[in-house]
């Protein structure tokens, strides 16, 4: 079981967490300067998590794995290209690969759980037709939030290192239902309010695709997708900001909300929507036509010189084309070479990162995971780009709640961080006394 696997190993983790902050608390991690203190807190080493680390040059392993190994090592359904998102998650909480009955267990937990409320339905045909399909995500996320079994057991007195327990029936319930909710609202808004009932003999993806109404190869797609976007360690803004609320001992619920809220911003997730809002703005300058590099490079300088970033490319640490953004790619080569989307996205990835190095102000001049991204949904018919994010969303869920599992495991205190005033910050530098 799961639920018995995973407690196993909480047990024989928890006296590594503690031993190092009884016996090694004052050794010290890193040092703050004050560029980083005004500079959104880069390279700050100050949170901890097993569940993904983020090298800059080589980008992505999930508990220890690259992505290519964790495309190839997990189980596959039956004639699929991609394996189970139900496998990814076991990893993800357990650090183990899983075996394939593995897997099927938590296809049958995610099946026993995936009743969508009525009201959740209710709730978003009350939000205005333009709501943007991540605040409706939202939204339906924090009305589940009375569902939650850890508020009924928290209220009746849990000691903390069972803490862990109710949350993890709370993550398996949202994970359950996310795909039904991001289909039924994508369907909702662009499909004239026909929602698609989900298959109950059907995995995540596979799911996730007939409620989309899209056929086979979606199904690997969405696989796909949901697994690369699954987690990026934890300083990024949706997993700091899913951790943080948690910390307070708020629920799942309330925290994957304000992961999504945070993953809403065009410098985060929201970049993948804007990535192919920027190729139709070109695309319609051109009518249609593929610009030659020239022209690519004119436009690109034109988005520069107006003072704004070009989407889908830089990164607070990676420091070389990330390998989300090579695997998506992979994708188009093999399904996709010659679609007009494709061919002007691989023409921002020869033309950009000169430029940006010749601007001479980006750190990481190379593609991110969501340059890559809308392409592949653009080209499955999903062509409305401000629900983009929402799959992101989706797959951002999974690495982060289980991060919340294990920080309630662990036992990790509210976030507090201290701050100061800046004139305290001139006095250290010695500008005034
Ligand atoms: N286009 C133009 N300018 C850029 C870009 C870009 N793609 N990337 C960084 N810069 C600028 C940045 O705005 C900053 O300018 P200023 O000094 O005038 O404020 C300067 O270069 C230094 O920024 P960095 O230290 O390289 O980047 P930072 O760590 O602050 O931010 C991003 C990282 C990802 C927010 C930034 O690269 C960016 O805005 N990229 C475009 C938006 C994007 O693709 N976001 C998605 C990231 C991945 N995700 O999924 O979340
Ligand atoms: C992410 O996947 O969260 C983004 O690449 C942003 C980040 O890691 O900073």
């Amino acid at each position: 079981m799961l639920k018995d696997r995973l407690g196993e190993k909480i047990e024989a983790w928890r006296p590594r967490t503690a031993a190092l902050l009884k016996d090694y608390g004052e050794v010290k991690v890193s040092d703050v300067t004050m560029a980083q203190l005004i500079g959104g807190m880069r390279g700050v080493k100050c949170l901890v998590t097993d569940i993904s680390y983020l090298d800059p040059e080589e980008g992505i392993r999930f508990r220890g794995y690259t992505i290519p190994e964790v495309l190839a090592e997990l189980p596959k359904p039956p004639g699929a290209e991609m394996p189970y998102v139900e496998g990814h998650v076991y990893l993800l909480l357990t650090g183990d690969l899983p075996t394939k009955s593995d897997v099927d267990e938590v296809v049958d937990e995610f099946h026993r759980r995936s009743q969508v409320p009525q009201y959740v339905w209710d709730v978003l045909h009350a939000l205005p037709r333009d709501t943007h399909p991540m605040a409706m995500f939202s939204a339906a996320l924090t009305s589940m939030e009375r569902e939650s079994e850890y508020v009924k057991a928290y209220s009746k007195g849990l000691g903390k290192m069972d803490h862990w327990q109710p949350t993890l029936e709370d993550t398996l319930t949202l994970w359950a239902r996310l795909p039904q909710i991001g289909a039924t609202i994508y369907r909702l808004k662009y499909r004239a309010d026909t929602p698609i009932e989900p298959d109950r003999d059907l995995d995540f993806g596979a799911n996730f695709a007939r409620m989309m109404g899209i056929d086979k190869p979606y199904d690997d797609v969405s696989r796909l997708y949901f697994i690369l976007h699954s987690d990026h360690e934890s300083g990024n803004v949706s997993a700091h900001t899913g951790h943080l609320v948690a910390s307070a001992l708020s629920d799942v619920y309330y925290a994957t909300s304000a992961m999504v809220n945070g993953l809403a911003g065009p410098l985060h997730g929201l970049a993948n929507q804007e990535v192919l809002r920027w190729i139709q703005g070109v695309m319609s300058k051109m009518g249609g036509e593929i610009p030659t590099e020239e022209e690519m490079k004119e436009f690109v300088w034109d988005t520069l010189n107006s003072g704004q970033v070009i989407p889908g490319f830089g990164h607070a640490v990676l420091r070389k084309t990330d390998p989300r953004y090579s695997e998506l790619r992979d994708w188009c080569l093999k399904h996709l070479p010659d679609d007009p989307i494709f061919r002007y996205v691989d023409m921002l990835y020869q033309v950009v990162p000169p430029i940006l190095e010749e601007q001479g102000k980006a750190k990481n001049p190379w593609p991110n995971v969501d340059a890559q991204s809308g392409v592949v949904q653009w080209f499955y018919g999903v062509r409305e780009y401000d629900f983009y994010t929402v799959l992101f969303a989706i797959g951002r869920s999974l690495g982060v709640l289980a991060n919340i599992v294990w920080d309630r495991a662990l036992g990790y205190p509210i976030e507090r961080p201290k701050s100061l005033t800046t004139d305290m910050l001139e006095e250290l530098a010695g500008i005034k006394k």
